[in-house]
């Protein structure tokens, strides 16, 4: 039996401060809906999908910041989603701010299935930035103030007809996130990424930010035998401009399909899963190659220790 899931980046362009729930829903349901004529099994939004990038400013008043969050998944505003994607039989999966009941705050993504089943959630693991505001920078990166390292760590799971993963933004710049879903056998990596063209602590890194997205998502694909799922919030959001380039990366760490402008756009590609074998049965065979005892270091310690 062929195991070949059609998926696609459902990238987003900016979404205002302002900007409503139920436009940015319209937004994303116009997407599933293409991505369902267009055959699509699978449809992957971006991190923080619901709302504008709003660890970009220092937001004092607790009521503004719970406003970015959802405390229900779906609610009110998201269930529109839900309804059609099981309606039209398309999986998907959605980033979004969560705030849970007892008031822990996750960088969250979610898989439902193409019958509306709940398939997981994973919180970013990889919370990038800085926790005070640092007001000599153009704009903030105050995920850390924000959210909570997802306590959970990384998984796969059975879904699509194979072992699918998922990852957000700064996760993808670690080759440990690849690494461990790839011990728990991934064949299909799903990531959502906001990542500003200006970064604030190195500006000789702005002109870099598509090279380095692809860098290490190219890589982590090869190194782990496994298709990749890139969907970009881009575009100038609120003055910042924010990489678009969303992509489906395969097995061979060939991009195979990317977007093409900075706005809407559906990213589609047929990712054959067995493909991911000739990887992982052959070069990367780890269980046969892999040399365990001598990668101590990476869980034993956090910082380098360059020699005296
Ligand atoms: N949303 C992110 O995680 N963005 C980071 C920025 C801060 C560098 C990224 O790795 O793209």
């Amino acid at each position: 039996m062929s195991r070949v899931v059609t998926v696609a980046a459902a990238q987003l362009g900016p979404v205002g401060r302002d900007e409503p729930r139920s436009s940015v829903v319209a937004r994303l349901l116009a997407l599933l809906r293409e991505a369902a004529a267009e055959g699509c099994e699978l449809v992957v939004f971006p991190e923080l999908a619901l709302t504008t990038f709003f660890p970009r400013w220092h937001i004092e008043d607790p009521e503004e910041l719970d406003a970015f969050f959802e405390a229900e998944m779906p609610g009110p505003s998201t269930r529109p989603l839900f309804d059609e994607a099981r309606e039209l039989g398309v999986g998907f999966s959605l980033g979004y701010a969560e705030l849970t009941e007892d008031r822990h705050r996750y960088n969250t993504q979610l898989l439902v299935a193409p019958d509306g089943r709940f398939l997981a959630k994973y919180r970013k693991v990889h919370v990038p930035g800085h926790e005070e505001p640092e007001p000599w920078r153009p704009f903030q990166h105050l995920e850390r103030r924000y959210f909570e390292p997802g306590p959970q760590g990384f998984g796969t799971w059975r879904a699509f007809g194979g072992v699918v993963g998922m990852m957000i933004c700064n996760d993808r710049r670690w080759p440990e996130t690849y690494r461990v879903m790839g011990l728990l056998g991934v064949e299909l990596i799903l990531c959502g990424y906001n990542t500003p063209l200006h970064y604030a602590p190195d500006p000789s890194q702005d002109v870099l930010q598509g090279f380095h997205s692809a860098l290490v998502m190219q890589a982590g694909a090869y190194q782990n035998g496994t298709w990749v799922v890139a969907s970009a919030k881009g575009g100038v959001e609120e003055g910042v401009d924010s990489l678009a380039q969303s992509c489906v990366i395969a097995p061979s760490g060939q991009i195979v399909a990317q977007a093409y402008t900075a706005g809407d756009e559906l990213v589609v590609a047929h990712c054959d899963l067995d493909w991911c074998d000739r990887y992982k049965k052959t070069l990367f065979d780890f269980e046969r190659y892999r040399m365990i005892e001598h990668y101590g270091p990476i869980t034993a310690q956090r910082g380098a220790t360059p020699p005296q």
